[in-house]
């Protein structure tokens, strides 16, 4: 059976999680604490980090989010995430880097890495000044998102497929610490609440850590 290996509050585990069951590929979830550092994960993927995908072909390992899911698109082509169109899947390739780096930087390490991750690696406390300007970057974000889905049916075009899976990964685990300040921008809830409601998507609003709670609207497909 394909393998993932994962942790549940990590955008870019499920950017993959949610590529696959869109993809209609079965796969076993490994749960996989990097800061670990398991000599046996280690064997596998010795850059450390998930996600690690490991297919049936137990040669077929790939780490990262965006290898594994331009893989999964070329080898598994019927449902394609990136388009077929080169316009469309370069703007696809712009939009992805867009949430696996520059979101990443500027606001997922601000917020979560400071409330979650650093608890759960070296228990540190987290601090206040940095989840601050982590929500501030929040905002210029939003309203990103919004200025494109006021444009496009999706965010990269008329289909939905990889930009908008990265983003709503990026955004769902915002939304498990109820950091998301969905009032103040409707046209994003109106883009993502068809994205949660995706039978891909249900799998991580189930997702719990230990010790930390989401809001009550975070299962809700009607928030
Ligand atoms: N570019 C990678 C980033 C993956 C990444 O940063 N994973 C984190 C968890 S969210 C990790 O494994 N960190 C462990 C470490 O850096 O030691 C991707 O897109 O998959």
């Amino acid at each position: 059976m394909r393998r993932l290996y994962h942790i549940p509050l990590s955008p870019f585990c499920r950017k993959v999680r949610v590529a696959l069951a869109e993809k209609g590929l079965g796969f076993e979830l490994r749960t996989e604490l990097p800061w670990d550092r398991r000599p046996e994960f280690l064997a596998l993927n010795p850059a450390g980090e998930v996600p690690l995908l490991v297919e049936e072909d137990e040669r077929i390992v790939i780490p990262d989010s965006q290898a594994i899911c331009e893989y999964l698109d070329e080898a598994y082509p019927d449902r394609r995430l990136m388009g077929f169109d080169p316009v469309i899947r370069a703007e696809t390739r712009r939009l992805t880097a867009w949430f696996d780096q520059k979101f990443q930087r500027e606001v997922t390490i601000y917020i979560l890495y400071e409330k979650v991750n650093k608890r759960l690696s070296n228990r540190t406390d987290p601090s206040g000044d940095t989840i601050r300007a982590g929500q501030a970057n929040l905002r210029v974000h939003m309203n990103y998102i919004a200025w494109l889905v006021e444009r496009r049916r999706w965010l990269a075009g008329e289909e939905f497929g990889l930009a908008d899976i990265t983003a709503a990964a990026q955004l769902s685990c915002l939304d498990y610490l109820g950091s998301v300040p969905w009032d103040d921008y409707p046209a994003v809830k109106e883009w993502y609440a068809p994205v949660k409601s995706r039978p891909s998507f249900r799998p991580l609003l189930m997702d719990r850590v230990a010790g930390l709670t989401p809001p009550a609207h975070y299962p809700d497909l009607d928030f």
